[in-house]
């Protein structure tokens, strides 16, 4: 590839979020992980379901997929089975990702992929308005229902592998959790799940009440992210004092779902050899059954 295909065929569009937009957070720390890391434009493709949050995807130099709503976690899976060798990082909100697509994300929790999933989570559905979404606490706009903790839906799961939140206003610590995030799956260890706070100034501003909120579980003494019953016991405690950890709350290990059904006879799609050569004699016989 030519440097100046290069450049077109990775070309960003710009941002299209409202100034003071948690996302920026998200995507200034994400591109500064990945260069950090060496992780070139041609080896990451970038999935996202339908929100502002997923437009994320259009701003960085990279191979690109916008899913359909909810859909984004089987389209990235089905991405990193098929091309094993890229770096895969699915993305999108709370509503994308906790709403209708809830059971992929229980599903991929089960599967261990080694793929990335960052939620912009902003405790509503930011681009058609400021709708409640599975997030959004009892009372904003009438909402009856409690909100939902993903970090303690993924504790429950005995393949959960990285289980992480971040918040925007806390770039260095998010930056921090990125690269452990990329760490995980480059090294193959399984799914890594980045949840980030990420406030919609928009239409529901919760930066200053999470700001006061997040309890820094990274600097608790004595605290043991891969203790599973720790890290419940931890987050169930800091939610009834209506605090909300971040950092990286837990660690486990179980095998890929890449390194299960991926094997040596069954090799994935990308890597078929599709040229003429390997194939001249089916080729060759094809021609001949035409020519009698
Ligand atoms: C099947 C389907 N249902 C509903 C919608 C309308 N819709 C678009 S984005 C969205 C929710 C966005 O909220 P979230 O995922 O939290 O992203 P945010 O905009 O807050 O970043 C909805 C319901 C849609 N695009 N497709
Ligand atoms: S509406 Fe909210 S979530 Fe969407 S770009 Fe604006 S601030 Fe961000
Ligand atoms: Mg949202």
């Amino acid at each position: 590839m030519t440097m100046q295909t290069h450049i077109k065929t990775f070309a960003p569009a710009r941002p299209i979020w409202c100034a003071g937009c948690g996302d920026f957070a998200v995507q200034g720390v994400l591109e500064k992980s990945l260069h950090k890391m060496g992780i070139p434009p041609h080896k990451l493709m970038m999935l996202a379901g339908i929100g502002c949050s997923g437009t994320i995807q259009n701003n960085l130099p990279c191979y690109g997929y916008h899913a359909l709503h909810g859909r984004v976690l089987p389209a990235a899976i089905g991405a990193k089975l098929a091309n094993p060798d890229l770096t895969v990082i699915a993305a999108g909100g709370d509503g994308d990702g906790y709403a209708i697509g809830a059971g992929h994300l229980v599903h991929t929790f089960r599967s261990n992929p080694s793929i990335i999933y960052i939620v912009m989570n902003n405790s509503n559905y930011g681009l058609t308005k400021g709708q409640v979404s599975p997030t959004s606490p009892t009372g904003y706009r009438d909402n009856a229902e409690s909100g939902l903790d993903s970090i303690l839906m993924g504790l429950s799961f005995p393949s959960a592998t990285f289980l992480a939140r971040g918040f925007s206003g806390n770039p260095e610590q998010l930056e921090r959790l990125m690269e452990a995030a990329l760490d995980h799956t480059e090294s193959k260890r399984g799914f890594a799940f980045l949840e980030v706070l990420s406030p919609c100034v928009t239409y529901y501003d919760t930066h200053r009440e999470w700001r006061a909120k997040v309890y820094n579980i990274d600097e608790e003494e004595g605290y043991d992210p891969t203790d599973r019953g720790m890290a419940f016991q931890r987050s169930l405690k800091l939610k009834e004092q209506g605090r909300i950890p971040i950092g990286r709350i837990f660690k486990g290990e179980h095998a890929s779902l890449e390194s299960l059904i991926l094997n040596k006879t069954e090799l994935p799609p990308a890597q078929h050899k599709v040229g003429r050569d390997e194939h001249r004699e089916q080729y060759e016989k094809f021609i001949d059954s035409y020519m009698g």
